[in-house]
């Protein structure tokens, strides 16, 4: 399913500003730690780690003025917008992205740049936001004004948050291509905007009474049927943090091991996904880095994986 000969590109995104929170920085250290990129490498895949995105200096940026509640855009837009021009260019050069963080609204750098790519390439462009939350507040009805709970508004095409990104390489993503997936956490004016633009939402009661399978299916065949592409969004807080604890938005009620693994596994049977975001690992929270564990060990499964070719011997 998915073509083994496309190299792989890891890139860190060492950012926090986006969330109330510190820790997160520390989050593609972890991920290194945990072996991602040898358990990528164990199923054949050619990995090269990029180390980390490098940020602007404040004085590239100067003043940012959004409208409503927005806490230190600047300081987001020093490490998204050389994001966006990275993951454009890794496609350029032919890698998979697979982008580490970092707080979530690291995705405002990786969807552009992947966006603009694929627009060009005229292939239509599907997200997948496996995420308790929706992330699709705007500054003028964020309730706490932090950028990680806007990422998938700013690709939406909201363009309260344009001015993060200036004029990094940029495309809107058709809301009617999203699909947010174990959400269990909405604000009240995020639920009627994600309405009003037509963007998927399968709660986690949907996932308890249709189950995952059923639900994947139904997205993935329509990325067929229309020979789209998929960058898949990985949210710490989409599994119960009875299994991934570390990270600062913990909300009960989350996709359990197997459930996640199966995403995962459909994902690669699907063979769509093009790119890939890890965000909001904050190792500060973490217990004996488990849930930096957990994240590898379901990259690894997107990536092929099997019970059948697991090694013997667990890493880490
Ligand atoms: B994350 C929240 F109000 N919706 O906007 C907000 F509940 O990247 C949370 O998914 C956002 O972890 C969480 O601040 C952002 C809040
Ligand atoms: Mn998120
Ligand atoms: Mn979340
Ligand atoms: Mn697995």
């Amino acid at each position: 399913s998915t073509d083994r000969t496309q190299p792989i590109a890891l890139l860190g995104v060492p950012l926090e500003a986006g969330t109330g929170r510190r820790g997160a920085a520390m989050g593609p250290a972890a991920l290194r730690v945990a072996g991602l990129a040898e358990r990528l490498e164990a199923l054949g895949w050619s990995v090269s780690d990029f180390g980390d995105v490098e940020q602007l200096p404040a004085e590239t940026i100067g003043a940012l003025h959004l409208p409503g509640r927005a806490h230190v855009p600047e300081i987001v837009a020093s490490w998204v917008r050389p994001l966006a021009h990275e993951a454009r260019r890794l496609c350029d050069e032919g890698y998979l992205p697979v982008l580490m963080g970092g707080d979530h609204s690291l995705s405002m750098g990786s969807l552009s740049g992947v966006a603009s790519y694929w627009h060009e390439k005229g292939r239509p462009l599907y997200v997948l936001w496996l995420d308790a939350h929706a992330d699709f507040n705007t500054p003028s009805i964020s309730p706490s004004g932090n950028l990680h709970g806007m990422s998938l508004a700013l690709a939406a095409g909201e363009e309260e948050l344009f001015p993060v990104m200036a004029d990094a390489p940029r495309a809107v993503v058709d809301p009617s291509r999203m699909c947010v997936f174990g959400a269990r956490s909405i604000d009240p004016q995020e639920r009627e905007l994600l309405r009003r633009r037509g963007v998927t939402v399968c709660d986690m009661r949907q996932i308890d009474e249709n189950g995952v399978s059923l639900l994947m299916r139904d997205f993935l065949n329509k990325i067929r049927k229309e020979n789209g592409v998929l960058h898949v969004s990985l949210d710490v807080d989409f599994l119960d943090p009875g299994i991934a604890p570390g990270v600062g938005t913990t909300v009960p009620g989350g996709a359990t091991y197997r459930e996640a693994h199966l995403v995962m596994e459909l994902l690669e049977d699907a063979g769509v996904t093009v790119s890939l975001d890890i965000v909001e690992l904050n190792p500060f929270l973490d217990e004996r880095g488990r849930s930096a564990i957990a994240l590898a060990e379901l990259v690894a499964s997107l990536f092929g994986q099997d019970v059948m070719d697991r090694p013997t011997q667990a890493f880490a």
